[in-house]
């Protein structure tokens, strides 16, 4: 599908509507129309077909197994029990389980086309929304997990709430396709009067978005907020990223970073990760303008001939930071903005186990494999556990950036029967998992059998990899070292793999593209060491990067530090160390020299 026709099919859509309404009325058929599923991605869902039948059902001749993806959107990762409930139970209509994403969000698959209406519903009378979940619009909103009660997390959470609202698309496509018409607004939805940072949400009818006008944005749009030192949400791969400043306990303003984006396709140079930087910093009243004065201005310059340079990474790169800088205060007349403050984080990491919360009560943060809430046979029932606590205690959860799960709000009285619950179900929550650190935070997108991009395994391969790594950091005394393994299906990059110590990418089925040297803090891109390696080649080439970092690190020194020192000549990065394999630029650059010398 060409960019133009994207940009047609919204245009055309009347706000989106399309003809979704028509299409889901119709049970003839299992699935919808191509130009429709790019409609019904704004809405929150899309159309797939189960990967693992496909070859066998072409050879039948048969059609494929359609059904459909819906995501929950829910800012800062927040869900009540009595939400988490409504979730559960719609696991029935879909594979029996349910992937908390890594944007702090849920997705429900294997829906079936008549069903999706339903789901839809049921979410949104949860108090949560699947508006916006995907699409070309601002996505769900990321936030700081540990729900720790003071100023700062309260103001951060608020402003995850502000900016959901604030750019939450207008058109009553939404209501009427999957409502009945019925104006069902989620529990984060503010009253402007109340809070003048949100805007009313009034519907149109004609498809002119206040804020999107009629073509919405040229690609989607990430936002994230953050707290020093944790960087959790992973500040710098988010299109928009926000870092509060902290004057006497209380929120002076924001320092606002732009440009991060992961998406690439392999060997197309023009395509590459990039990593956000600072813009500037505004007072805490005007951070949400500053943010629209951000997506507007993408609005306008991003570029809607080539989706695959449509993202605001491209956007800042075409126009420099500067005159990107330019147009955003440009949009903002009588707002004052100041120099971007200086940022420092620690890891990407969750900090899983029990924790005191700030006001007498504890939150527990439980590891979740992959993301996957599913009753394992023979192994957690996640899935379970998570519906008991919900029911006995009326606990709310958070979604972790990491794919993990907090149980918040515990009681000192009720931490007993929390872990009681746990155990019965086979549900470890920390620091007797029995993994060593790097495997607590490895992370893989989902992949197969439901991602119609995936071109490996990713959710299925990474647990049997780290089965295979894991004894390699023991045997190196390596085990509690903060070391970040993440996987792909592909280069689409949805498991962040470009900003790890260490990223396998998905190329062809058993190959993935090895990169190494990001950084568990999250501010430094790795680069491509191998183009292709097989699931069996990578504990060996694992283990020989861990051994010179074993031999070479200096005492108490992290990988990503080790690596910084000894690897990273501080140069920017250019396209070629995200296409081009390190011994063919190490071959080049000495060729190069002989050149010169010759
Ligand atoms: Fe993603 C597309 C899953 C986070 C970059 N992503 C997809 C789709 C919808 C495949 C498709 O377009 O047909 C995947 C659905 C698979 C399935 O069966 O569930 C998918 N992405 C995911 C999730 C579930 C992976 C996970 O392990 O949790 C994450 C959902 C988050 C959410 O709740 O919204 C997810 N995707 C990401 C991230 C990480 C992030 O946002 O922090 C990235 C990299 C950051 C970025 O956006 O630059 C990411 N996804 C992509 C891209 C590449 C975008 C680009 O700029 O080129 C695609 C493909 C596309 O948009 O064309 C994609
Ligand atoms: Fe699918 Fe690729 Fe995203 Fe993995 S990275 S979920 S394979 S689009």
């Amino acid at each position: 599908m060409s960019k133009a026709s994207v940009e047609e099919i919204k245009l055309a859509s009347a706000g989106l509507r399309g003809q979704l309404a028509e299409q889901f009325a119709d049970t003839s058929t299992p699935n919808i129309p191509e130009d429709s599923n790019i409609l019904l991605k704004h809405h929150g869902s899309y159309q797939q077909d189960d990967r693992d039948r496909r070859a066998q059902l072409t050879k039948e001749k048969k059609d494929k197994a359609w059904s459909f993806m819906i995501r929950s959107k829910m800012p800062g990762g927040r869900i009540t029990a009595k939400q988490w409930m409504i979730h559960d139970d719609l696991c029935t209509k879909a594979f029996g389980n349910m992937r908390l994403t890594n944007r702090q969000g849920i997705q429900l698959h294997g829906v079936l086309k008549g069903g999706l209406k339903e789901v839809i519903h049921n979410v949104c009378h949860s108090g949560l929304s699947t508006m916006g979940a995907c699409g070309d619009v601002v996505r769900n909103t990321m936030g700081p997990a540990a729900p720790i009660k003071d100023k700062v997390h309260a103001d951060t959470q608020k402003l995850t709430e502000e900016i959901s609202q604030r750019f939450l698309w207008r058109s009553s496509a939404y209501a009427d396709i999957w409502l009945d018409g019925e104006k069902v607004e989620p529990t984060w939805i503010k009253d402007p009067e109340v809070n003048p940072a949100v805007r009313q949400v009034t519907q149109t009818t004609e498809g002119e978005d206040p804020i999107y006008g009629k073509i919405y944005l040229p690609r989607k749009f990430k936002i994230g907020v953050a707290i020093q030192p944790c960087n959790d949400v992973d500040l710098f791969s988010q299109d928009v990223g926000f870092v509060p400043h902290v004057v006497d306990g209380e929120v002076e303003g924001y320092t606002i970073t732009v440009g991060g984006g992961f998406g690439m396709s392999h060997g197309q140079l023009t395509t590459r990760p990039f990593l956000a930087q600072p813009l500037l910093y505004v007072k805490r009243a005007h951070v949400v303008d500053a943010c629209e004065a951000i997506v507007t201005t993408q609005r306008d310059h991003g570029n809607r001939t080539e989706r695959k340079n449509a993202r605001l990474k491209y956007t800042v790169q075409s126009m420099g930071i500067d005159g990107f800088r330019e147009e955003v205060v440009r949009r903002l007349p009588g707002i004052e903005t100041f120099p971007a403050k200086p940022l420092h984080f620690d890891s990407v990491e969750d900090t899983l186990g029990w924790h005191e919360q700030g006001d007498g009560n504890l939150y527990c943060c439980v590891y979740v494999s992959m993301g996957r809430i599913v009753d394992v046979a023979g192994g957690p029932q996640y899935r379970s556990a998570f519906a008991e606590i919900a029911t006995k205690l009326d606990l709310p959860y958070v979604v972790t950036p990491n794919t993990n799960l907090i149980i918040a709000d515990v009681t000192p009285a009720q931490k007993d029967l929390v872990n009681e619950i746990l155990a019965k179900h086979g549900v470890v929550h920390a620091d007797d998992v029995g993994f060593t650190r790097a495997r607590k935070v490895a992370h893989a997108c989902v992949a197969l059998p439901t991602c119609g991009l995936a071109l490996s395994e990713s959710e299925r391969a990474l647990p049997g990899l780290m089965d295979k790594i894991d004894p390699v950091l023991e045997e190196l005394g390596l085990a509690n070292e903060p070391i970040l393994f993440r996987m792909t299906g592909c280069p689409n990059g949805c498991g962040r793999p470009y900003n790890a110590d260490f990223g396998f990418v998905g190329r062809a089925p058993n190959k993935w593209a090895m990169f190494v040297g990001g950084s568990i803090r999250g501010d430094r891109l790795a680069g491509l060491e191998y183009k292709s390696v097989t699931g069996d080649e990578i504990p060996a080439r694992v283990r020989s990067i861990l051994e010179a970092y074993k031999a070479e690190r200096q005492p108490g020194e992290i990988f990503a530090d080790w690596f910084g020192r000894t690897r990273v000549k501080g140069e920017e990065p250019t396209p070629e160390q995200f296409h081009v394999e390190l011994a063919e630029r190490a071959a080049k650059l000495a060729g190069d020299k002989v050149a010169e010398a010759g």
